[in-house]
């Protein structure tokens, strides 16, 4: 008998059918006849809406009036993929809905194929936040997610003729999107920029212009919890909607000034990852969406005071800051409780103390932001001295540490001209955590190894994680029946670790086979989805290989596309003879920030490196390499369940942790990797037999650098690297042309930063391995049943828990 817990709902298929006539007649204002996919999407969304909103309006109340502390995600990003599939899948309407479509005379793929994929985050920390709403909810916890409902998301990317990355704006908004809310009547006012004045003893900020915030909230459906928390992401609107005075002499373009300059605040998403960029915009972004949030938290939990008791404040909310991006809140939340609510500075210290923690995302000391003070004193000049003076109160503190002059000046928050933000959370906050156990290890021995010794409790690790019901259930439903009919239930959805009971069933080679049926048939549904969508033509009886990630030097790209020049170059020499080669598909998803040269340069030799081997008839059948454009978790959600290889191979002690990895191990991919990240912790659960690990350690990169590393010499010394390199700068992949890729080679031969060539002969030696392996289905897939078992931990979910106990102090609504 199998156990099935799903959400359920009380409406038929029937009945479901007539509320889509409804919306169709009454919103979109169409006949079923005349409706197109797009409308019924748009139906259907809001029908869905309306069946959660009951659970929305009683989960902000409890959340309001229960004595359950609320959690607060402050994030620039939130990276939430499509909707309706995971609205459908939490009120339990999957079913009906299907037959609904169908009943109106529409195809369900057009119908979910009309919504449009919201692009508000870059890559893995905006995933992350997506992850983590969605686990919140489903365990029933209050929390808000606070962002930015950005006008144009990443970028969308085609590639030219000459393979290079182009970017194009993502107007995601250009057809109506029907889950967002609107609320004008909940707008905060955002003000920026002229002078603090003293009156009569008191500082206060005069300044020059404002903005209004205005809220767009989102349901977050919790999965079989009844609740529904909100995504509330705020847009930048203007008050002055003109200027008349300017207007009437005619001076249109000087009389919509003042709105241009307050709605590009929300106009666009910043497609950097991994480096600062020091721009005044990205500071009144961050601000802008801060200060709104902090206020809206104040209206949320003391509706109607004008004199509430803040002092309550960290007992109604605790606000987790995800990386440095919303780091202002700390000085604003102290300007707020001075400056709004009257509070003396120690006991404003004390409120604000209590209710922020940060969450770093990195190690690379690029990546972690500081702001110009002449900048921040432009733009927010009150916060600029509580800043100072937060730093000369933190220096205090230091001396009576016994902290030494020279590492108090280390550590400082305010240097003089500039303000670190990374050193401000620390210290503004309780706790801080990195996202998996190197990571975490890491930032207390080196990146902010000063604080970890002055404040060792302050430190803690919460292992990323991947919300189960969106990369399983949604993504792979043939994995999840097969799932359910092992273990006899369907609970695993809500309690991940339950994949254990999988583990016994690796040695049942029925199971084991039927396992195997699945991921074929999943490599097929791929192979069409590629052929529609891009016109490639997969071949899903070869290994399935991908390297799906942001495009960042450390990440490696570039060692797994010179492997494969090498793999080329054996069957050109006739090394290797093609139809003794395991046959293989490459497949690679990334998106490179629009000014990083070096990993723009890498997109285009991968392309051209994939136009060559594709079309050279030596290697037809035994390699091939496809690369498409515009990697979302749209096409994620397509491509990890028909993958067999997945390749974490960044340079030891660089990704903090990744959270591709978790979600292609929960899809039964083998991983070949470094130790890395949640590498390490998955290969530990996982079982070393069952991961394929090769190159350096952190200390091996460590000791190589401390000796002098010089990629040269890695190139003289290893024939088939040579070689590899050799053709890229021959003009094999650039039509002859020998300077195409000159910059990359340059930088591979003489600095070559994160070792790729280091590691090169290691990752190349292992394929043998792999290949194998591969070559005994039976085996092959017994490890990635072993995968898919021991990978429970690596739900969201569990990463909810261990903030909850580690750092949020708070559970559940009654
Ligand atoms: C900074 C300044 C200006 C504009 C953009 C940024 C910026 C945006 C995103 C900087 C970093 C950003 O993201 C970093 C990131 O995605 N880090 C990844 O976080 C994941 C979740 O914890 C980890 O799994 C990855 O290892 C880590 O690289």
């Amino acid at each position: 008998m199998t156990e099935i817990t799903a959400p359920k709902s009380p409406v038929t298929a029937e009945q479901f059918t007539e509320e889509i006539r409804e919306q169709l007649k009454y919103t979109q204002n169409v006949t079923p006849e005349q409706a197109t996919p797009a409308d019924v999407y748009v139906a259907a969304s809001k029908a869905v809406h309306n069946h959660l909103a009951d659970s929305w309006f009683k989960t902000q109340a409890d959340t309001v009036n229960g004595n359950t502390r609320a959690v607060g995600y402050l994030s620039a990003e939130f990276l939430m993929g499509k909707q309706l599939r995971n609205a459908l899948l939490n009120a339990g309407l999957t079913d009906q809905f299907e037959a609904a479509v169908e009943a109106l005379g529409f195809s369900v793929q057009d119908v979910v194929d009309a919504e449009y994929e919201p692009g508000l985050g870059n890559g893995g920390l905006g995933r992350l936040a997506a992850c983590f709403i969605d686990s919140l909810a489903s365990l029933g916890v209050p929390a808000f997610g606070y962002g930015i409902q950005y006008k144009y998301g990443i970028f969308k990317q085609a590639f030219d003729k000459d393979g290079k990355q182009v970017e194009t704006p993502d107007y995601w908004l250009a057809n109506e999107e029907p889950w967002g809310h609107i609320d004008y009547n909940r707008s905060q006012k955002v003000s920026f920029g002229g002078e603090v004045v003293e009156e009569s003893g008191k500082k206060v900020w005069k300044p020059a212009w404002s903005v209004r915030a205005v809220p767009v909230d989102y349901l977050v459906p919790g999965y079989a919890s009844g609740r529904v928390n909100t995504l509330r992401l705020w847009s930048a609107k203007s008050y002055d909607e003109f200027d008349l005075l300017a207007f009437n002499r005619s001076e249109y373009m000087e009389a919509v000034e003042p709105q241009v300059k307050a709605e590009n605040i929300s106009k666009i998403l910043y497609p950097e990852d991994s480096t600062k960029v020091g721009k005044e915009l990205r500071l009144e972004q961050q601000y802008f969406f801060v200060s709104a949030s902090l206020h809206d938290a104040i209206r949320v939990f003391y509706p109607g005071q004008d004199k509430p008791d803040l002092t309550t404040f960290p007992d109604k909310i605790v606000f987790q800051l995800n990386d440095t991006h919303p780091v202002i809140g700390i000085p604003e939340l102290m300007r707020i409780l001075i400056d709004e609510y009257d509070y003396d500075w120690n006991t404003a210290w004390s409120i604000t103390t209590k209710t922020f923690n940060y969450t770093c995302h990195t190690l690379l000391p690029e990546a972690l932001e500081v702001w110009p003070a002449s900048l921040i004193g432009e733009l927010l000049p009150r916060h600029l001295e509580i800043i100072k003076k937060i730093n000369e109160q933190f220096e205090a503190e230091l001396k009576t540490k016994n902290v030494d002059a020279a590492t108090i000046k280390d550590m400082a928050i305010y240097t003089g001209d500039s303000v670190r933000m990374a050193y401000l959370a620390t210290y503004g906050g309780s706790h801080v955590n990195g996202v998996a156990e190197l990571h975490s290890q890491l930032l207390k021995d080196v990146t902010l190894k000063n604080f970890s010794d002055v404040y060792p409790d302050k430190f803690t690790n919460v292992t990323n994680g991947v919300t189960p019901r969106r990369f399983i259930k949604l993504a792979n439903p043939r994995l999840s029946d097969l799932i359910t009919e092992g273990l006899g239930t369907d609970k695993w959805l809500s309690d991940l670790e339950l994949l254990k009971g999988l583990e016994p069933l690796a040695a049942d080679d029925e199971f084991v086979k039927k396992f195997a049926a699945v991921k074929q048939a999943n490599k097929v549904d791929f192979s069409n989805y590629a052929k529609r969508e891009y016109g490639f033509d997969i071949d899903p009886n070869t290994m399935i290989n991908t390297m799906v990630k942001r495009l960042h030097e450390y990440k490696r790209q570039a060692l797994k596309i010179l492997a494969l020049i090498a793999r080329y170059a054996d069957i050109k020499n006739g090394n290797m003879k093609a139809d003794e080669v395991l046959p293989r598909t490459v497949v690679f998803g990334a998106k490179a920030a629009p000014g990083y040269y070096l990993a723009k340069m890498t997109i285009q030799l991968i392309n051209n490196v994939a136009r060559v081997v594709n079309n050279d008839p030596d290697v037809k059948g035994a390699l091939h390499v496809y690369f498409p454009w515009n990697y979302n978790v749209r096409l994620a959600q397509h491509l990890i369940p028909a993958t067999d290889l997945d390749e974490q191979i960044s340079q030891a002690g660089k990704e903090a942790s990744g959270t591709g990895n978790m979600k292609f191990a929960l899809n039964g991919a083998l991983t070949v990797g470094t130790l890395d990240g949640a590498n390490v912790e998955i290969r530990e659960r996982v079982g070393a037999e069952n991961f394929f690990l090769f190159g350096m350690t952190v200390d091996e990169v460590d000791a190589l650098y401390a000796e002098g590393y010089d990629p040269a010499k890695f190139y003289e010394a290893d024939p088939r690297l040579k070689q590899a390199i050799d053709m890229v700068s021959n003009g094999t992949f650039s039509n002859g042309d020998r300077n195409a890729y000159a910059p990359l080679v340059a930088d591979w031969l003489t600095k070559d930063w994160f070792m790729t060539l280091a590691d090169f002969h290691a990752y190349t030696e292992i394929q043998g391995d792999i290949e194998a392996l591969y070559r005994d289905p039976l085996e092959w897939n017994r490890k990635a049943i072993l995968n898919v078992a021991n990978s429970g931990y690596f739900s969201s979910d569990r990463s909810m828990e261990d903030y909850l106990e580690r750092i949020w102090h708070t559970g559940p609504l009654a």
